[in-house]
């Protein structure tokens, strides 16, 4: 397939960047910090998605090296950014791992190693996992995460509610924030099961002392709704799309 072979010399010839969509305390609107999010610029394709070419790259180990180029390039810009003052000691980049590279054993060592040769303060990178890649071997995920806490890294589920975590089971996990998957926020606040699900998301991380973050916020009515639940955190278009390097960096001075 050649979108597959393609992927094969993609990082070599520089084809993939980062964009990144900032998060924002709800509240206050101060900048929490920002998602790396993949791009592929193809040929002749044009952008690919990763919704397109992340699956493909799951099913060989090539995920693994594009991974590691992510992690590897978004510790390296934010620590640049941070020594230029763009960013604040407190503000996080979030990296999205895929399944494949959390069950990897060099995970943790691989996540050290990349913080010490980037300089980036380890609480100020965090890991977003899915609510599927905890559930898959719950035992083996809780002893990564205690390993991940003890090293110092953030680490978010994303797409929260869309799995099957028992919450008995959430009470183990060190973690330290849940993301609302945007399809809950998709029907807020005329949704009654959006409203439920949202509700309740909020009020477990509340009882977990974890940081909740609504995903995909795209309307006011939205966005009000979520502050009035008391979700502190948020992202989604109506506060920005993911943004290019110069856009950002553009943008930053509005949002400090
Ligand atoms: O940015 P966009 O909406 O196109 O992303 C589509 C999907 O690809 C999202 O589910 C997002 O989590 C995933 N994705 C984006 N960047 C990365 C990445 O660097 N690694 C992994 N594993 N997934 C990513
Ligand atoms: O699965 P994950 O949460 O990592 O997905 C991130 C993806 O969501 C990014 O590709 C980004 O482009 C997309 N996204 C960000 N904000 C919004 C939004 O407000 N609405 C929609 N539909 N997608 C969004
Ligand atoms: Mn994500
Ligand atoms: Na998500």
């Amino acid at each position: 397939i050649p979108l597959e072979s393609g992927l094969y010399y993609a990082i070599e010839r520089g084809e993939f960047c980062l964009h990144y969509q900032p998060q924002f305390n709800l509240q206050s609107r101060r900048l929490r910090g920002i998602e790396a999010l993949l791009r592929w610029q193809h040929p002749e394709l044009g952008m690919v998605s990763p919704a397109t070419f992340i699956p493909l790259a799951e099913e060989s180990n090539l995920i693994l090296r594009i991974g590691e180029w992510v992690l590897v390039e978004a510790c390296r810009q934010m620590k640049d950014w941070l020594e230029h003052g763009l960013f604040a000691g407190d503000n996080l980049m979030s990296v999205n791992l895929s399944p494949k590279q959390f069950d990897h054993p060099d995970l943790v060592a691989s996540i050290a190693r990349i913080l010490s040769e980037s300089g980036l303060p380890a609480h100020q990178l965090e890991l977003e996992i899915t609510e599927a890649t905890l559930m898959r071997a719950p035992e083996q995920a809780i002893d990564v995460l205690f390993r991940l806490r003890e090293l110092g890294v953030k680490v978010a589920i994303d797409d929260f509610g869309t799995g099957y975590s028992s919450l008995i089971q959430l009470k183990r996990v060190p973690l330290t924030t849940l993301k609302i998957d945007r399809s809950f926020v998709t029907g807020l606040p005329y949704d009654s099961n959006d409203v439920a699900i949202s509700r309740a998301v909020i009020a477990l991380a509340q009882d977990l002392c974890l940081e909740v973050l609504a995903e995909g916020i795209e309307t006011e009515v939205q966005h009000n709704f979520l502050i009035c639940e008391g979700c502190l955190n948020g992202q989604g278009y109506l506060l920005s799309p993911p943004l290019e390097v110069s856009d950002l960096q553009m943008r930053l001075a509005d949002w400090q």
